[in-house]
Order: structure tokens, then C-alpha cells, then sequence
């Protein structure tokens, strides 16, 4: 009798933790978390208060209220008071003073008697907002008025803030051009998730996106290629074209207001001007960057590594610095990316020019002339008050001094570089490409190889436990990479990017220690049905095995 009562109280606890905490599924999961007891009940008369210590407020308050009164159909507008009038069960944005919260932090308490929301900077108080719309019923993120009316937020109490202060996402628009309408759902779904930065890589072999005015080649002949290679890639491969022209490029004008809808979201955006390899698209517009200036260069149609890259000529510096100076021009960030991936040294062996110059500039071999290309770069990048970033092969024949590594081919490019006291993004291969196969291939669209699920993903460690803890501070954060060589369509991105970035965003957010699958899989499985409601494609029979 004793050991049922035992039992009894054990299961009814247990289903009552479990029930309570389904009410609590914010993702990435907060810094600091308590449960509370009853609810905040929206009502007619509910409003959003700010206090108007901090301009700042308002914007986050408006978003909140704005989205609250299209879906829930509550009036719930926004009003500024004075801390001390601000009674009765209201959502209150007031300014924190304690300096708990940090650049993007905030604190947040929901109690049935009312919401404070209290941060130090704007990103604090939408992050708050984004907070607050995931207490709030999964309708909130629809585009109409929901059926239901009868909203209420579970009491808790948060002290949130991330843990690392980069946190991002690549899209490669060079393989497969995507629309800007598009790129603004991409840059929605970041902020959404507290991700802050938007890595655009801009340029490459397939096709060269961004308008530069000086060279308007870049964009007429460079943006589009005849046919692309459909099927996998790779000798052992047939070769199958599609035989139908791809291009696609964003003007300056389109730039500025991509530049500007990401800043309203509190999202940097990184544009990756790639170089010295990676450049095919250019030099066919182009051809005396490269090192055959009499060759037939064309928009690269296969995908992979192509020998052709630019040549290290006082022209080509010109061209790079030209081409870097509109771009700094369009993108306000601290960040410009300069690739530095994959650059093959067969057509600087060959040049007679490249010898020289490797003796000229006492250089030890090819690498050494790589190295002297990005150094020269990051010297004209850091004249203009900006830094460069580089995938790891940078680090090749010595690392420009004040050069950020993306560690991609693995994590020892990242350890390597942070030994240097160079910063460092985390993006290796095995569990930050997306473009990898999340199940099994037999039952998937077409993908690049290697195998991805979401639970990998999850279980990623930015932090190599190898460094010390005064190496560790230069793990600036992680990002996740979509190449798009086999995703055509917007639709095909949304598939292939959630819901694993969902776990590189609760990755790159929640504190270092243990992270436990079963409970993000829990709260996933209710965060998708916001993407319901925003209208996403994401590969839903992943996570239907676990329902
Ligand atoms: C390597 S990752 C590349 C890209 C490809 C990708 C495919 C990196 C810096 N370079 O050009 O799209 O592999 O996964």
C-alpha cells in the first residue's frame, strides 16, 4: 500500500515536472532559468509599457505588440510610463543598471501579477522580445488572427545571456543564386534563434552576386553560367548537365536594404569576397587577372576545386582592393571575409611572374606567396578600420597578423591559429555542414556526401578542451555552412538548415558543460510548430521518428 502511495506520488511528480516544463520551450534555452508559479494572463486591457530611460525599448516593445495584435487579435499597444505608474498586470521594458545583462543580454520575470523585461542594449531588449514570443502560444508567430484568443505566459524568471559572442550562419547564393525576399526570411529566422551574424558568401567559381560598379563585367558576365552539373561530382560519377543557363546578382541598392533589414534584427552581416582562389566567375569577366590572360576563361558549370585562380599582379591587387572598397562601402561590419580556401598553386608554378615574385619577396615556395597575397589584403582592409576573416588555410605559409581563422577543415586550424592569439570561428566540417546528409542518403534529396543529423550537430563542442584558458578567450564562437552546389531553391534551404541550426544556435548560446539531447529534442518538437506557423520547410520526418 505504502510502496503504491510511493509510486502514486512519484508518477503524478514526474508528470507534472514533464507537463510544466513542455510550457517552457525557448531555444536556444536560457543562461539562467527558474520555473514559477501560475500565469500572465493577456487580457483587453494588457499593454506594453516601456519606461523611456532607453530609446531602445520602444523598438522591441513595437515588435512584440505589433506581432501580438495581428495574431492573438488583443489590442496590445505600447505606451511610456513612468517606472512608478507602471502598475497593474502590464508588460513593463524598463533599463537594467546592475550591469548583469551584458551587451546582449537580459533579464526577464513573468509572474501573474505582470512581465518585467530589463537589458543594458537594444539586442538585449529584442532578444527579450524573442523570449517572450516563445512563452507565448505557438500562433503568435502565424501572419492572422489565431482561433483561440485565450493567451497566457507560464511564470519564470531568466538571466540570459550567450556565451559566445559570434554566432553564425553561412549561405553560399554563388551555386544557387537566392532571391533577397528570401534572404530576409533567412536573416528572420537567425535573429529568431539570437544568432547575430550572416555570413554571405558572395562570390565564387559558379557565379559571381554582388554589383560592383567599377567592373559591371563582374555581374553581366559573371553572374551567369551556361549549365550546371546536376548528379553527384566526382570521376566516378557520369557527367550530366541540365543544359539550362543559372545567374542572379544583387545590386548595391538591393545590398543597402538587406544591410538594413538585418540591422533592425540585430544581425551583422559577413560578406566573403573570395580570394585568390574561387575566383573563375571573375576572371571570366575578367581575364587578365588571371595567369593565361589569352585563356577562354568561363563561369565555372562543375563544382569542386578549378585551377584557374587569380594571379598575384599589381592589376589583380587593384581589382581586389577596388572590388573590397565597394564592398566595405555596403557592409558597416567590423568583418570582411576574404576566403582564402582552396586555392590550387598549379597556375602560379607555371607563371613566370609568380616566380619572380616568390624571389623578388624572398618568399619560400607558393604557400608563402598565398600567405603574401592575404597579408597584402589584410593590410588595405585594416587601413579602412576593418579585419579580415579566412578560412584556415590562411594559417599556410604564416597568418596575416591580425587575421581571424574559420576552422573548417577540422578543429585543428582553430587550436593552431588560437595558439597564435589570432581569433577564431569554429565551423568544422564534421559537425557544422549542413549541406551533409541528415538521414539516410537512400531516402533523402541528393546532397553532397557525409552523413549530419541533427544530433551530431547538437553534440558539438566549440571549445577545444586542448587550450588553455587564456587560449580559449580567442574561440570568438560557431557557425554553421550551407554550400549550395545540390539545394536550388529557397525551399531546399529551409530543408537542409532546420532544424540543425537550431541546434548550432542553442550551441553557440547556452553555457559551456553537459548539454542533454532528449531535452532539446523535447522542446524542438514544439518549436517546430512555430515554423508551422512561419511557413518553413523544414525536414519533418527526422524529427516525426522521435515524436
Ligand atoms: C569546400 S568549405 C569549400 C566549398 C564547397 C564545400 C562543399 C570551403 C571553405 N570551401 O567551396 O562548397 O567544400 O562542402
Amino acid at each position: 500500500m505504502f510502496r503504491t502511495l510511493i509510486l502514486l506520488l512519484l508518477t503524478t511528480t514526474l508528470t507534472f515536472a514533464q507537463a510544466t516544463e513542455n510550457e517552457y520551450n525557448i531555444i536556444p534555452f536560457p543562461a539562467r532559468f527558474s520555473a514559477g508559479a501560475g500565469r500572465f494572463v493577456l487580457t483587453g486591457t494588457t499593454k506594453i509599457l516601456t519606461t523611456g530611460k532607453d530609446p531602445a525599448q520602444a523598438a522591441a516593445a513595437q515588435l512584440l505588440s505589433s506581432q501580438l495584435k495581428l495574431t492573438s487579435g488583443l489590442p496590445i499597444s505600447v505606451a511610456t510610463v513612468t517606472p512608478a505608474l507602471a502598475k497593474g498586470k502590464q508588460i513593463l521594458f524598463d533599463k537594467h543598471t546592475a550591469g548583469r545583462c551584458g551587451p546582449e543580454g537580459y533579464l526577464l520575470r513573468v509572474t501573474p501579477d505582470g512581465v518585467r523585461v530589463e537589458a543594458e542594449t537594444p539586442k538585449g531588449y529584442f532578444y527579450a522580445a524573442q523570449t517572450l514570443m516563445q512563452l507565448l502560444p505557438a500562433d503568435v508567430y502565424g501572419t492572422t488572427r489565431a482561433a483561440s484568443t485565450n493567451w497566457s505566459m507560464p511564470a519564470c524568471d531568466i538571466l540570459d545571456r550567450p556565451r559566445y559572442a559570434y554566432r553564425g550562419l553561412m549561405l553560399d547564393v554563388c551555386r544557387h543564386f537566392m532571391p533577397v525576399t528570401f534572404v530576409k526570411k533567412f536573416i528572420d529566422l537567425l535573429a529568431m534563434h539570437k544568432m547575430n551574424t550572416f555570413h554571405w558568401h558572395l562570390t565564387d567559381d559558379q557565379g559571381w552576386r554582388i554589383e560592383i560598379k567599377k567592373y559591371p563585367k563582374l555581374t553581366t558576365v559573371g553572374s551567369v553560367r551556361k549549365e550546371t552539373l546536376i548528379g553527384q561530382y566526382g570521376e566516378y560519377y557520369p557527367q550530366r548537365f541540365d543544359g539550362k543557363p543559372h545567374g542572379g546578382f544583387y545590386t548595391q541598392e538591393q545590398i543597402k536594404d538587406v544591410v538594413r533589414y538585418a540591422a533592425a534584427r540585430h544581425v551583422t552581416i559577413v560578406p566573403e569576397i573570395e580570394m585568390p582562389g574561387h575566383g573563375l566567375a571573375a576572371l571570366a569577366a575578367y581575364p587578365e587577372l588571371g595567369c593565361e590572360p589569352a585563356k577562354n576563361y568561363t563561369v565555372g558549370t562543375r563544382w569542386g576545386i578549378i585551377r584557374d585562380v587569380f594571379c598575384p599582379t599589381e592589376k589583380t591587387f587593384t581589382f581586389l582592393q577596388d572590388v573590397l572598397t565597394e564592398t566595405m562601402a555596403l557592409f558597416p561590419g567590423k568583418y570582411i571575409h576574404i576566403g582564402g580556401d582552396e586555392c590550387p598553386k598549379d597556375a602560379w608554378k607555371k607563371s613566370a611572374f609568380c616566380q619572380e615574385l616568390i624571389k623578388k619577396q624572398n618568399l619560400k615556395d607558393e604557400n608563402g606567396l598565398q600567405s603574401y597575397v592575404i597579408r597584402r589584403i589584410e593590410k588595405f582592409v585594416n587601413s579602412k578600420g576593418r579585419a579580415i576573416i579566412g578560412w584556415d588555410e590562411i594559417l599556410e605559409g604564416g597568418l596575416a597578423p591580425n587575421a581571424t581563422v574559420m576552422s573548417w577543415r577540422g578543429v585543428q586550424g582553430g587550436i593552431e591559429a588560437a595558439k597564435q592569439k589570432h581569433t577564431v570561428v569554429m565551423t568544422p566540417g564534421a559537425f557544422c555542414y549542413i549541406d551533409k546528409y541528415q538521414a539516410d542518403p537512400t531516402t533523402e534529396p541528393l546532397a553532397i556526401g557525409g552523413y549530419l543529423p541533427v544530433e551530431k550537430v547538437y553534440s558539438y563542442e566549440p571549445t577545444p578542451a586542448e587550450l588553455t584558458a587564456d587560449e580559449q578567450k580567442y574561440i570568438l564562437g560557431v557557425q554553421g555552412n550551407l554550400w549550395t552546389e545540390y539545394i536550388q531553391t529557397p525551399t531546399d534551404v529551409e530543408y537542409m538548415v532546420y532544424p540543425r541550426a537550431v541546434a548550432l544556435a542553442e550551441i553557440g548560446w547556452m553555457p559551456a558543460g553537459p548539454r542533454n539531447f532528449e531535452d532539446f529534442a523535447a522542446r524542438l518538437k514544439n518549436h517546430l510548430k512555430r515554423f508551422d506557423r512561419i511557413g518553413l520547410n523544414y525536414a519533418k520526418r527526422l524529427l516525426d521518428v522521435r515524436a
